[in-house]
């Protein structure tokens, strides 16, 4: 199968999968040179050079991955000034506490229990468990995030989770009755050592609730702009069962989840228990054929048509000399943006609630972010949204705007004004 450039190509026929190792990738779409999706610039750093990696997907056809070709070293992705900070977005942070309290509830978790969390980020899911008089331990490289933990009086390791930190926690007797792992997996580089790690780490009774963006809601739903360097990985029940069953670890129960566009939690355990849920999303994906090629060929079509319609609403009003403004910060923005085209040409700032994005600029685009409260006070004819998958939440928030005539294009699965 050609992709349309020997290069991407000639790069497919040698990666070897992530999960699996398999050689011989298919190619299913080339977003082009993207700059780091979490990268945001300073001022200072607009005049100098913004690192660029190629941002290519391609699927395995014995275990099921989708993934990309390019590994930017975690150092670059994670450390530094990384600007996520998951509490700034109330729906999630109504989420993980359901989560947490039925954790609590369905493991009668008390206080010699242990939970530890996996890219723990500021504690936003932890201090639920904390609150509730059950200890955790929660892990996470990036320095501002993990600090914020801290001072909310979460326990916090600043330092990536691997098999060896597995194993020297371990050693001193930590081992833990639930480990939870939120869009962290598919940021891991070593993917079979993350997940022997856990393995390690869990009680022989334990259970690992893990959740990840579906690929399938993925394709469904035309949402390209989830994919940057940060997500390695994109996972069906299919492949992410193939990769935990090579570690001992059984894919138990499932369920689909709305969040980030659609997701999945994975309750995994080392002992074999598989519900049926699991066994009707495994026979769906065969159904449909998410664990096949054929699913995922024609979506880069998909992608430059949504991208040719953008452009072309886009040029449309500014030609009418609307003012077009953003909302969200977020990684998916970056791929958008850089993807589509769109420039300071054509929006003037971006907001966000998150006050440490504040003063920055979206990475390639060099849009400036400033704070929500600019849009009403700016009153831009039209916001393009970038965090569509908060989309209700954030409509709602800005009623003022949209009072006053205020419209937004929200972009995916196709562009609509609303
Ligand atoms: P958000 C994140 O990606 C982080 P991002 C990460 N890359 C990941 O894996 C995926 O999720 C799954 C802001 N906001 O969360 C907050 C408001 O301003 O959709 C965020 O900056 N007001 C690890 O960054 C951005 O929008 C609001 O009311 O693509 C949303 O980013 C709300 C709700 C959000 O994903």
């Amino acid at each position: 199968m050609s992709s349309g450039t020997a290069e991407f190509d000639a790069k497919c026929t040698h990666a070897p999968c992530r999960s699996c190792a398999a050689k011989g990738l298919l190619p299913i779409l080339d977003l082009g040179q993207s700059p780091l999706a979490d990268g945001l610039r300073t001022q200072e750093q607009l005049t100098q050079p913004e690192p660029k990696f190629p941002l290519q997907v391609a699927f395995c056809e014995k275990c099921g991955l989708v993934q990309i070709l390019e590994t930017v070293p975690p150092q670059e992705l994670f450390l530094g000034d990384y600007p996520y900070y998951s509490s700034f977005s109330p729906a999630l942070l109504t989420h993980s506490r359901d989560n947490a309290l039925d954790l609590i509830k369905s493991r009668k978790l008390n206080g010699s229990s242990l939970v530890v969390e996996l890219a723990s980020n500021d504690g936003y899911l932890l201090e639920n468990f904390v609150e509730a008089g059950v200890p955790v331990l929660g892990i996470d490289p990036a320095p501002g995030p993990a600090a914020a933990a801290q001072r909310a009086g979460v326990r916090t390791m600043n330092t990536f989770f691997d098999l060896d930190l597995a194993k020297r926690l371990r050693d001193q007797s930590h081992r833990a009755d639930v480990i939870i792992a939120n869009n962290v997996l598919a940021h891991v580089a070593d993917t079979n050592g993350f997940v022997e790690g856990i393995h390690a780490l869990l009680k022989d009774d334990g259970v690992a609730v893990i959740e990840v963006p579906y690929v399938r809601d993925l394709i469904d739903h035309g949402e390209f702009d989830t994919i940057y360097h940060e997500h390695l990985c994109y996972f069906s029940a299919t492949s992410v069962d193939a990769l935990f069953r090579r570690h001992g670890l059984y894919l138990n129960d499932v369920k689909r989840l709305s969040i980030h566009g659609g997701s999945l939690r994975l309750y995994f355990g080392p002992t074999d228990n598989v519900q049926p849920a699991v066994k009707n999303l495994m026979a769906e994906e065969r159904e449909i054929g998410v664990d096949r090629y054929p699913f995922f060929e024609q979506f880069g079509k998909r992608v430059s048509e949504v991208r040719r319609l953008l452009r072309n609403l886009m040029g449309e009003l500014c030609g009418k000399s609307k003012r077009i403004a953003a909302y969200g910060a977020a990684a998916k923005g970056t791929t958008l943006l850089n993807y589509v085209g769109i420039g300071t040409d054509q929006i003037d700032f971006v907001v966000d609630r998150n006050v440490h994005k504040h003063g920055k600029f979206m990475p390639g685009v060099h849009i400036p972010i400033k704070a929500p409260e600019k849009l009403s006070e700016l009153q831009p004819d039209y916001v393009l949204l970038l965090a569509w998958n908060f989309k209700d939440e954030i409509m709602a928030q800005q009623s003022d705007y949209l009072s006053k005539g205020g419209r937004f294009i929200v972009p995916i699965p196709s562009p609509q004004v609303v």
